[in-house]
């Protein structure tokens, strides 16, 4: 990140006589993921008040009512959103941004009397918006009333995406996530201008999306999960509450059917579906590649694009996710000509198809992307795959897996792709260690598999802090790249994920204030 000036000192770091430090106003140059460019202006520092204002006209007022909610639990404020009366220091956004800060770029500048936000889109806004909120004291992110005061430090912000799709995944498959930590997960990783949410719906040990023309995937294949314990399922309503609380965060779901492998769920549900026609019972366990669609019946395909045309129906996003991983029960030829007869559907209901970088087998056309999430520095695959169009989404098992282990003594998580402390998940370059060319790269994610994860802490420790790591990657320009500062950055979101009431790993790789 370019700092023209000196970091600002932290203001009112007072710390009373016999109580907690006062909270401290965060410097400019704290922000994650890196801004492209900050200006630092000490003489500018910026208070929030009982008459703070925000001043969001037109098509900006969503993201100005949702920086309200922000502000108003823990400052007790009112925090008019458009009053009739401007009141005095307000936060002004606007959609007149300079063309060239792109769909998602904003510039913010915090002078004494006033915070300017201007962006092109509610998108740009929205990340300003998750700037503004880290230039505050940490206490900002608290539920509840908190002393202040709230001082910004001032300056500017000029900021774009170095690439603009940076997803984190989810997997309710394997252990389910009720829609309520689906969208705790949205809110956490919104902060670090996550843009995009992949689901792991289906998978042998449970079918987790409702799809009304074969009621049994959900009504028998959605009862267990990993362990034996009860599972569930999101109803397509509920289904479609997590894309419009996604859509509010800015974000977008991308649906994922893995096929023709990790299907014991389906093969459970509907013993048709099965080349024997005998339906196998639950799975319950966590071994992977010993379920396959029966590529040669006519009804896997009717299955199929009964699937793909409900999913695509509940889906605004323009990505399909039809997995393709791990098909070790699938001969190759058989795969291939699986994938060739699925892909076809996947563009017939409008939608692009993504997968695990393997389906490149099958050759998909242009438009289709490609994940991969190999523990080498590339595969042969993605380049073929780039000579037809295809675009490659980085995700590499042995630093992007939230679900791996930090260290051999993290009680949750696998290790098959090794661990990844929080200084491996940061120290890649996704064009360079795919060897891809920048422009063929269409992002970065962060996955989350769940055979070991049941609940929101186990989530909260695994993505924290290595998640931050993933999303600046995926944000920040190349030449920010930088373990020191990003070390010393991170160790300030601490007493944020304290703040929120959010768990996290306090790995020792991080210089944690508190
Ligand atoms: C590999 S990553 C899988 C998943 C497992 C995961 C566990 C990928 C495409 N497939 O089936 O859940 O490892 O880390």
């Amino acid at each position: 990140m370019a700092v023209v000036a000196g970091a600002l000192l932290a203001a009112g770091t007072a710390v009373p006589a016999g109580g907690d430090p006062a909270p401290a106003a965060s410097a400019m140059d704290t922000i994650v993921p890196a801004p492209e460019s900050v200006t630092p202006d000490p003489a500018a520092n910026f208070e929030l008040s009982e008459q703070t204002a925000i001043l969001a006209p037109g098509e900006a007022a969503g993201v100005g009512e949702y920086l309200a909610g922000v502000l108003r639990p823990s400052t007790g404020f009112p925090v008019p959103v458009n009053p009739a009366l401007p009141g005095t220091g307000d936060i002004a956004l606007a959609l007149d941004g300079d063309p060239g800060l792109g769909p998602e770029g904003y510039r913010l500048q915090v002078a004494d009397d006033a915070v300017q936000v201007h962006a092109t889109s509610p998108d740009g806004l929205f990340n300003a918006v998750q700037t503004l909120r880290q230039l505050l004291p940490a206490g900002i992110e608290s539920a509840t009333a908190q002393p202040g005061p709230w001082t910004m430090p001032g300056g500017e912000i000029t900021d774009k995406p170095r690439f603009g799709h940076r997803s984190a995944q989810l997997d309710p498959a394997r252990h389910f996530f009720t829609v309520d930590m689906v969208k705790r997960y949205i809110d956490q990783i919104a902060k670090y201008k996550i843009n995009k949410l992949h689901l792991h719906l289906t998978d042998d040990q449970g079918w987790r999306l409702q799809i009304n023309s074969w009621p049994r995937l959900t009504e028998f294949g959605a009862q267990t999960e990993v362990g034996g314990t009860p599972g569930g399922f999101y109803t397509q309503q509920d289904y479609s509450e997590i894309v419009d609380y996604a859509a509010s965060r800015h974000m977008t779901v991308i649906p994922e059917i893995d096929m023709p492998g990790h299907t014991n769920a389906a093969l459970s549900s509907y013993a048709e579906l099965n080349c024997d026609g005998v339906a196998p019972p639950p799975y319950t366990g966590i071994d992977v590649g010993f379920s396959s669609l029966c590529v040669n019946k006519d009804i896997t395909y009717t299955f199929v694009e009964d699937v793909i045309r409900e999913v695509a129906a509940l889906t605004p996003g323009p990505y399909l996710h039809i997995g393709g991983d791990e098909a070790h029960s699938t001969t190759d030829e058989d795969y291939v000509a699986f994938m060739s007869k699925v892909l076809p559907l996947v563009e017939k209901y409008g939608k692009k198809p993504l997968g695990w970088h393997e389906y490149g087998k099958a050759a998909p056309q242009g438009d289709a992307a490609l994940q991969f999430w190999g523990t080498t520095n590339g595969d042969p695959i993605l380049n073929e795959g780039i000579a037809r169009g295809n675009k490659v989404l980085a995700s590499p098992a042995n630093k992007s897996y939230m679900d791996m282990k930090y260290d051999e003594n993290t009680p949750l998580g696998l290790q098959w792709a090794g661990f990844i402390e929080v200084a491996d998940a940061y120290g890649w370059d996704p064009a360079d260690h795919l060897q891809v060319p920048e422009e063929s790269v269409l992002g970065v994610e962060a996955p989350m598999f769940s055979e070991t994860l049941e609940t929101s802490q186990h989530i909260e420790f695994m993505a924290f802090p290595r998640l931050p790591a993933i999303a600046e990657l995926g944000w920040s320009p190349k030449n920010t790249h930088d373990w020191e500062s990003f070390k010393t950055r991170l160790a300030n979101q601490g007493p944020r994920w304290q703040a929120a009431g959010q768990d996290f790993y306090r790995s020792p790789q991080i210089p944690w204030t508190r």
